[in-house]
């Protein structure tokens, strides 16, 4: 049995950042993506220069999980993610899953209880999990995912909750940490909190929830974020390689 804890697919996240700055993770919630296009949407993500996509949402209508995680996998070479809101939205098509923490709550299910569920299905599926502390922080607005989770996110300005929060994910040995606004929410993240955070802890650090323009994914970068993730702003039309390109050069900063 291998010790390796750091998978193939962590190894290439890392690698992205070291090249690059920064990587652009396009979200893909199943609900909004019909299998049929997924094919299209996939290659649009990758030609546009996504590093790799993430499949997945904090509350799933449908049952169309593994026809989108397999059509997409066909689509492209970057990985796909799984980004999951529970134990049931797993697939063993997927490269890997970010194992999921939500250290901000205090709800015991999503910090330990469905981890537990999900944890032998992910070995029987052969996924690689990449333990990630998933830390929400308040918005603007009540967000699927703070009501979902019924969990209370960090105040926005309490950068030192943050911080401490993040810590403890580095102290625990998970291997990435998630700044959350919330799908869809009216305000991302601060670049003031990415900034604190990334300089307190050696984790790399992901930073989404409302995050509609290019510019200020690249001010995300700026402060320190290792990966921005964007979703919304590309579901609410057809995503195209022209689109997925404007986030991701501003992410990897005109390729330096
Ligand atoms: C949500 O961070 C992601 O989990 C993306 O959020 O849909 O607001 O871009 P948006």
């Amino acid at each position: 049995m291998s010790r390796d804890f750091q998978g193939k697919v962590y190894r290439y996240l890392l690698s992205v950042q070291e090249r690059k700055g920064a990587g652009y993770l396009v979200l893909l919630d199943p609900d909004r993506l019909r299998p049929e296009e997924a094919l299209e949407v996939g290659q649009a993500c990758e030609e546009g220069g996504a590093d790799a996509l993430l499949v997945g949402s904090s509350l799933l209508l449908g049952d169309t999980l593994d026809q989108v995680v397999c059509a997409l996998k066909e689509a492209v070479r970057i990985p796909v993610i799984l980004f999951p809101g529970g134990a049931d939205q797993l697939s063993a098509d997927a490269d890997a899953v970010l194992f999921l923490s939500l250290i901000s709550g205090r709800n015991p299910e999503l910090l330990i209880g469905q981890q537990v569920r999900a944890a032998p299905r992910i070995r029987a599926f052969g996924l690689e999990p990449i333990s990630t502390a998933y830390i929400l922080v308040e918005g603007g607005a009540l967000t699927t995912v703070e009501y979902i989770s019924n969990t209370r996110p960090i105040p926005r300005d309490k950068v030192d909750v943050a911080m401490a929060h993040a810590l403890a994910a580095e102290y625990l040995g998970m291997r990435m940490v998630y700044l959350e606004a919330g799908s869809g929410a009216r305000l991302s993240v601060s670049e003031e909190m990415v900034r604190e955070v990334t300089g307190y802890i050696r984790l790399p650090v992901i930073v989404g929830g409302g995050i509609r323009d290019p510019e200020t994914a690249r001010r995300k970068v700026e402060a320190g974020a290792s990966f921005v993730v964007t979703g919304n702003v590309l579901e609410d039309g057809t995503i195209t390689p022209g689109r997925v390109r404007a986030f991701a050069e501003a992410v990897h900063g005109g390729e330096r």
